[in-house]
């Protein structure tokens, strides 16, 4: 698999699966899901309501509608507090549920936007250590996607990602 840290506006990337930073109701919000639902069109909206939220640490999946990638994976990743409240074992849970689900729809490539990061106030070292050993940890099986995209929107978020990717792929 290759695992690759790069600096995009998510909406734009012409890949099989793009991975939303979405909130348990599934209802849009700002940042990410913002920007996603803004050029999914409103048949992106229809299909979340359809689907009747997701809790915490899962995801759910549906066409992308007018953007480029095929899919849309709505994860939910958890709010900050100060890490002793399941933090980390759920944003494990948001890479984990959506690999599984990449995997389970044939997407051979998948762009992650960087769950938790923005508004959810994880400490972003922290997150991309989880993103990056989620993601090359995925076990091998059928249908795993051979390209994973890590992608930050700007910095310092892009420059701790670059930074902890490296130390991994060096280790
Ligand atoms: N492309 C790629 N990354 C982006 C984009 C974009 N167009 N826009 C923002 N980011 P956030 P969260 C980055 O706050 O912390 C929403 O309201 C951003 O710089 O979007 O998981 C939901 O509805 C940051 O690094 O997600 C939830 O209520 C990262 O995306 C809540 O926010 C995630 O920031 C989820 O909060």
């Amino acid at each position: 698999m290759q695992v690759q840290v790069v600096q995009a506006d998510i909406t734009t990337l012409e890949v099989h699966a793009i991975v939303n930073a979405a909130n348990s109701r599934l209802a849009g919000g700002g940042g990410v899901d913002g920007a996603i639902h803004a050029a999914a069109g409103h048949g992106l909206m229809q299909a979340c309501r359809e689907l009747g939220g997701c809790p915490t640490g899962e995801a759910r999946i549906t066409p992308a509608f007018d953007l480029p990638a095929r899919f849309v994976i709505h994860t939910v990743g958890p709010v900050w507090v100060d890490g002793l409240r399941g933090e980390p074992d759920l944003l494990r849970n948001c890479y984990r549920s959506s690999m599984a689900l990449a995997a389970r729809h044939g997407c051979e490539s998948v762009a992650f936007s960087a769950i938790s990061c923005g508004v959810y106030g994880y400490p972003v070292e922290q997150a991309a250590r989880i993103a990056v050993d989620e993601v090359l940890g995925t076990p091998s099986g059928d249908g795993i996607p051979s390209r994973v995209l890590l992608v930050c929107f700007a910095e310092p978020t892009l420059g701790i990602y670059r930074r902890v990717l490296a130390e991994r792929q060096t280790t």
